[in-house]
């Protein structure tokens, strides 16, 4: 029988836009995902306009603003991030759950908007920075290890409306001086830190917060977020010496569909278009390739002197990335690093996301080749329909199967490979609101939440079959994982 090593960290994660709620409470200020409405595997999530008429109107929430647009919220939409699933009024109850499953680790994310409203104030908002005190005193008086995800997917409404979001330098400082807030304020408390969450995933207005989602202005705010990252990275290892500095990515891999040599070949190019992001912030500058991406797709980024520097002096400690499924690409492959073809021999969840554990091995090592930095699985899990019984019991045996096969691999990978991960949080230990379709029914949970698709229900925390397993498996250390190459 084998086990994960004794430093390995076993527990959870969550990003608080969907799961915190409390969105007019404390101070807090709105942000880019408070416009988002509930949608469904077959319609997206909508972002709610006024229009350059006055009149009302709704954009699918990756693509462009219609000119003169601004998001705006109505009283008759329900906003799933308001509520979310409410850890705002749930913390000791959840920190309570998280500890008797024996978390060794909990990934959350802090909103920025609640710690700086606007996100151009000089002060933060001291009743913001109160929360999260209690939060992460709660955690440690229960022995469970913070992450923190600086920027989940998000910035204050504010900065949107007021500078584009990332397309403007101004914005770097921002992020700066609302890391540096956090970094005073947890140093000696929180290690580990994630600058930005799926730093090569994000698109759209609720994410990188600009009006438009052309290349150009795309990979221009995204080379603020590597400036912005690397000048957080500087300050966080002056303020916190023993502090280590990731960026999520979202990796989830890409085969060849075919052997054709022009198969093979399109779809290593697609892996380094996602794996671009990693090589800039992990190796320190932008590779050798970019000049055809950059050329393909007609991008001309405006870089400041000292960037290249600051990217160069401070890359990522650690690399953590989410994984959820793997794709396939073959020369006539259009999709944009999210997405992609189904791969017909692995079977796929509910929402169409085909199940791969064995790819979460190989992408451990290809990561490990190519970068030898450490690595932690900060993301991954099953988003399942889910039945609650009569008598608050939840069978999710197939919760169970998925978890319990990528851990495998992930044990295969440390013990066989020898590839230096971790740590593994698992995505949504408790039910959350999706991130891509706004929905409640797509549970990703150990911990079942009583609220439905239109927000409605009594918030009571049921623990599903998968919460007493996960428990037997942090007591074991990975032992009772079944799989892989026993
Ligand atoms: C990742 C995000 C998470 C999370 C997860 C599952 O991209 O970082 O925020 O939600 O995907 O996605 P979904 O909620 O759409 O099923």
């Amino acid at each position: 029988m084998r086990e994960f090593p004794k430093e390995f960290l076993l527990g959870g994660a969550t990003a608080d836009f969907q799961y915190e709620g409390g969105f007019n409470e404390g101070g807090r200020g709105l942000h880019s995902h408070d416009f988002e409405t509930s949608g469904s595997v077959d319609c997206l999530r909508q972002i709610s306009l006024k229009l350059k008429d006055g009149s009302r109107g709704t954009v699918n929430y990756r693509d462009s603003l219609p000119d003169g647009a601004e998001a705006r919220l109505y009283d008759d939409i329900y906003y799933p991030s308001h509520q979310a699933t409410d850890f705002f009024n749930h913390v000791e109850e959840d920190i309570g759950l998280m500890a008797e499953m024996g978390f060794q680790v909990y990934r959350f994310s802090i909103c920025w908007s609640r710690i700086y409203p606007t996100g151009d104030e000089d002060m933060p908002n001291e009743e913001g920075l109160e929360f999260y005190d209690k939060v992460i005193d709660e955690l440690l008086k229960n022995n469970i290890e913070p992450m923190i995800t600086i920027c989940h997917d998000e910035l204050p409404f504010y900065l949107c409306k007021t500078y584009d979001g990332w397309s403007s330098r101004h914005v770097i400082d921002c992020y700066v001086k609302y890391a540096k807030t956090l970094f005073e304020r947890y140093k000696g408390k929180v290690k580990y830190w994630i600058t930005f969450n799926e730093i090569n995933a994000v698109g759209g207005y609720a994410q990188i917060g600009t009006h438009k989602q052309d290349h150009q202005t795309h990979y221009q705010a995204v080379h603020h977020m590597f400036v912005a990252s690397s000048k957080a990275i500087q300050l966080g290892h002056q303020i916190m010496p023993e502090s280590m500095f990731g960026t999520m990515f979202a990796l989830s891999e890409i085969y060849p569909a075919t052997c054709h040599p022009e198969d093979i070949f399109a779809a290593y190019q697609k892996r380094r278009e996602s794996l671009f992001f990693v090589d800039v912030m992990a190796r320190g500058k932008y590779p050798n390739y970019t000049k055809e991406i950059f050329e393909r797709k007609n991008i001309h980024i405006i870089k400041e002197k000292d960037d290249d520097q600051w990217i160069k002096d401070y890359p990522l400690d650690f690399i953590s990335f989410s994984y959820y499924r793997s794709t396939i690409a073959d020369r006539h492959s259009t999709f944009d690093i999210m997405g992609g073809d189904v791969n017909p021999y692995l079977e796929l969840t509910p929402w169409g996301w085909p199940v791969d554990p064995l790819g979460l091995r190989y992408c451990l090592n290809e990561l490990y080749d190519r970068y030898q930095k450490p690595l932690f699985v900060v993301e991954n899990g099953l988003g399942a329909v889910d039945i609650l019984e009569k008598d608050g019991s939840i069978h999710d045996d197939y919760r169970i199967q998925y978890v319990n096969d990528h851990l495998a691999q992930i044990r295969d990978a440390i013990t066989i490979d020898h590839v230096p991960c971790f740590g593994y949080t698992m995505w949504g230990w408790i039910d959350v609101v999706s991130l891509s379709t706004g929905e409640m029914k797509k549970r990703y949970g150990f911990v079942y939440v009583d609220m439905d698709d239109n927000g409605k229900g009594s918030l009571k925390r049921y623990k599903k079959d998968s919460f007493y397993w996960f428990q037997k498996v942090i007591k074991s250390q990975g032992k009772i994982i079944h799989g892989g190459k026993e």
